[in-house]
């Protein structure tokens, strides 16, 4: 038997379904998702074993035309993620119309066609399961029109409709090589960004406008506590910034009397607690920095 292995990446615009699919391939959720757009912030790599495969799936940011410098530097990741990778995944959602800012990544991608020849990709339709079958057959028809793909298939990560036929041609595409992350590893991404990303995404939950561009998130630390709780599990201290760009937005993240952050904080508990298999003591602290979206210091000190 041939043993393939390889990188795939997904693009696509802000609330395409990128990260949804990667985590619905992964088989576990890896990458944090939202309604909101822009909710992916770097590259996150999710791990796909088979008995005659291994696909490293790469989630990007959403591309668009950038109108701050977070939104320059994010395109330009993602640009350099295509140039690293054996096959591309350009989701385009089912439910929307085939639009400029599908056009837009269409464009990047021929270029990217003509710099560095042989890179496949695969369009793929998102969200099957939200249109009925004559819409998705005229979306087909209009993403077929839209450049030159290797495949174009339909899938829905919700319900699972086509996951592992997609899994089936990315893998088609990948080199034949040994397996590159031991076998059972589900992603690369060390813990404390994890942890962050779980508080940015349930804090991104019911927040509106541009309140989900401003939010930054940064572990301070993990520790782990002397005494372990009373039923033997350890503790785990975990203390995190929650970073927005104006005071008034520092209001609405915190809420009446502190209600909204104590919700933040109990959900993004669970998942925390799930993903270091302890107990977790979240301690959460929202700052205001000054337009940080805006300014390359305040960028770099938040990971940028
Ligand atoms: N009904 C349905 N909704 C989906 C599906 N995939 C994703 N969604 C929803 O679409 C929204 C955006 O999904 P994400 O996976 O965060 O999108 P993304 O492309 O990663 O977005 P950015 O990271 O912001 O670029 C979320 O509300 C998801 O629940 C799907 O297959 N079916
Ligand atoms: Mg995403």
């Amino acid at each position: 038997m041939t043993f393939r292995s390889g990188f795939a990446c997904f693009v696509g615009r802000p609330n395409a379904g990128k990260s949804t699919l990667t985590n619905a391939l992964v088989g576990q959720k890896v990458a944090i998702t939202s309604g909101r757009p822009q909710t992916t912030r770097h590259v996150i790599r999710g791990i796909v074993h088979r008995a005659d495969a291994q696909l490293v799936l790469v989630d990007t940011p959403g591309l668009h035309r950038p109108r701050t410098l977070l939104g320059e530097r994010l395109n330009d990741l993602v640009k350099d993620t295509l140039t690293e990778v054996d096959v591309v995944g350009f989701c385009i959602p089912a439910d929307q119309r085939v639009g400029p800012g599908d056009r837009f990544i269409a464009d990047q991608l021929a270029e990217l066609a003509r710099d560095r020849q042989g890179t496949p990709v695969v369009a793929i339709v998102t969200k099957a399961d939200l249109v009925p079958r004559p819409r998705m057959a005229e979306q087909l028809v209009a993403v077929s029109q839209l450049g030159e793909w290797a495949d174009v298939v339909p899938v829905s990560a919700q319900d699972g409709f086509q996951v592992g036929e997609l899994t089936d041609v990315l893998v088609g595409h990948l080199p034949e090589g040994p397996a590159l992350y031991p076998e059972g590893e589900l992603t690369d991404e060390p813990e404390s960004v994890m942890v962050a990303e779980l508080v940015r995404e349930a804090a991104l939950e019911g927040v509106r406008d541009e309140l989900p561009h401003s939010l930054a998130v940064v572990v301070e630390e993990i520790v782990p506590r002397e005494e372990p709780a009373r039923d033997g599990t350890p503790m785990l201290d975990v203390r995190v910034n929650l970073f927005v760009e104006r005071d008034s937005q520092k209001a609405i993240v915190i809420g009446k009397g502190g209600a909204r952050l104590r919700d933040v904080g109990s959900q993004a508990r669970r998942g925390i607690e799930g993903l270091l298999g302890a107990r977790v003591y979240l301690d959460l602290h929202v700052k205001v920095a000054k337009d940080w979206q805006r300014d390359p210091k305040q960028l770099g000190r938040l990971g940028f």
